[in-house]
């Protein structure tokens, strides 16, 4: 019986309210309107911006339903939908390519106009949101949420993908590992002999270890305060870990000093003013700072608290130093995310260590404390 232009009840992990779990709850998902796709999530991965929303650091309109890093297959499609069709295997794209707007026909911007990354709006482009529980309107999340078993998203938010990639590993295509990888690759530019720091080592951060190795770089350095994650950083390239706690000295003059004068690329993967920038004495890392005064190229990928500040000393730039920053690692999601996925079947690069934990939608606030707890690098839930 097909489910095509009818509601579907099913299942989603809804959250109510800041800094509580999520409920999981029957929803409403209705049909797509024109331009609309309907998909049913095979498999989602959690990741830190996902609770950045929940610890509010992150501001979405609420109730939400959370999940950006996913792939599943369409369901149905609404009127005028031209690039996926039902039964297709997809990735919804938290940052969408609508291959109209004036940075989408920039060579290398990739912050589409349709994005909701900046706005928040918790809806679709048409200004309403398609999931219902008990009788509330539940919002959208960065063009995707995909803590459901069914969701609705824009068409220029998903795109097909490769009909034999195994989705309970390509869902990591989606976010935290073509945001790494794409960091190094595409953001920083990564030369081959050169040597690079990484602030933070959970999913993101080993994503960005992978692209700074096959880029070629000489000397990774891995950065993060919970050794525990040190072993899986060395087994993708990284080649020393360090942690700041183990140093008197702020720790970007401990690697100023491990690296004559500073790194040709770091990077915060972590998403905290202090390990972005020195910016009070008791701060204790520093992407900027440990860079090369002269040429160093600092990315911040790291999601920043929600209206803080940087206090940048401009003497930091004026000597030849770069900051930069990028969502999704500069891809241009459309054009790049079947690109990835086809790279990951031919071996180009492999998802596995990344995955630690296998779950189901149920246990998602488990797979949550895990995170917090420094226990996991990326849970995946099938459903
Ligand atoms: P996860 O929490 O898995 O990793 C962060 C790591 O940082 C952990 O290993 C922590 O132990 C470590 N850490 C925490 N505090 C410190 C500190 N003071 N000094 C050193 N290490 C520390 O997070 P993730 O890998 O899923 O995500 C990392 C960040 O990337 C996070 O802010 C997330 O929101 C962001 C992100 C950005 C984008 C983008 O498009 N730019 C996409 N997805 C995620
Ligand atoms: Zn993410």
């Amino acid at each position: 019986m097909t489910t095509a232009g009818k509601v579907i009840k099913c299942k989603a992990a809804v959250l109510w309210e800041l800094n509580k779990p999520f409920s999981i709850e029957e929803v409403e998902v209705a049909p797509p309107k024109a331009n609309e796709v309907r998909i049913k999530i095979v498999a989602t991965g959690i990741c830190r911006s996902d609770d950045h929303v929940i610890n509010g650091s992150f501001v979405q309109p609420l109730p939400i339903i959370l999940g950006h890093e996913a792939a599943g297959i369409v369901e149905s499609i609404g009127e005028g939908v031209t690039s996926v069709k039902p039964g297709d295997k997809v990735i919804p794209l938290f940052n969408p390519q609508c291959k109209k707007c004036k940075t989408c026909k920039h060579p290398t911007g990739n912050i589409c106009i349709e994005n909701d990354v900046t706005i928040a709006s918790g809806t679709l482009k048409e200004g309403t949101t398609r999931f219902t529980c008990r009788g509330k309107s539940i919002h959208h999340f960065i063009s995707t949420s995909t803590f459901t078993e069914y969701t609705v998203v824009d068409e220029f938010a998903v795109v097909k993908i490769d009909s034999s990639a195994p989705l309970e590993k390509v869902c990591l295509i989606g976010c935290g590992f073509s945001t790494g990888y794409g960091s190094a690759v595409k953001v920083a530019k990564v030369t081959p002999g050169s040597t690079c720091v990484v602030f933070g080592l959970g999913g993101v951060g080993l994503s960005v270890i992978i692209g700074c190795k096959s880029a070629g770089a000489s000397r990774i350095i891995g950065v993060d305060i919970n050794k525990d994650k040190f072993a899986k950083a060395k087994e993708l390239g990284a080649t020393e870990c360090i942690n700041p706690l183990d140093y008197k000295k702020p720790i970007q003059d401990v690697l100023v000093e491990m690296t004559e004068n500073g790194v040709d690329f770091s990077f915060e993967v972590i998403g905290r003013l202090d390990t972005m920038m020195c910016v009070c004495v008791s701060s204790k890392t520093a992407a900027f700072a440990c860079c090369n005064n002269a040429y160093g190229v600092c990315v911040i990928v790291g999601v920043p608290p929600n209206a803080q500040n940087l206090s940048i000393n401009p003497m930091l730039i004026l000597t030849g130093r770069t900051l930069k920053g990028a969502i999704f690692g500069g891809f241009k999601s459309k054009d790049d995310v079947p690109k990835l996925v086809s790279d990951v079947l031919a071996k180009k690069f492999k998802l596995d260590p990344l995955i630690t934990h296998v779950s189901s939608l149920d246990k998602i606030n488990e797979g949550f404390d895990m995170l917090r707890a420094g226990k996991s690098i990326r849970t995946v839930m099938t459903m």
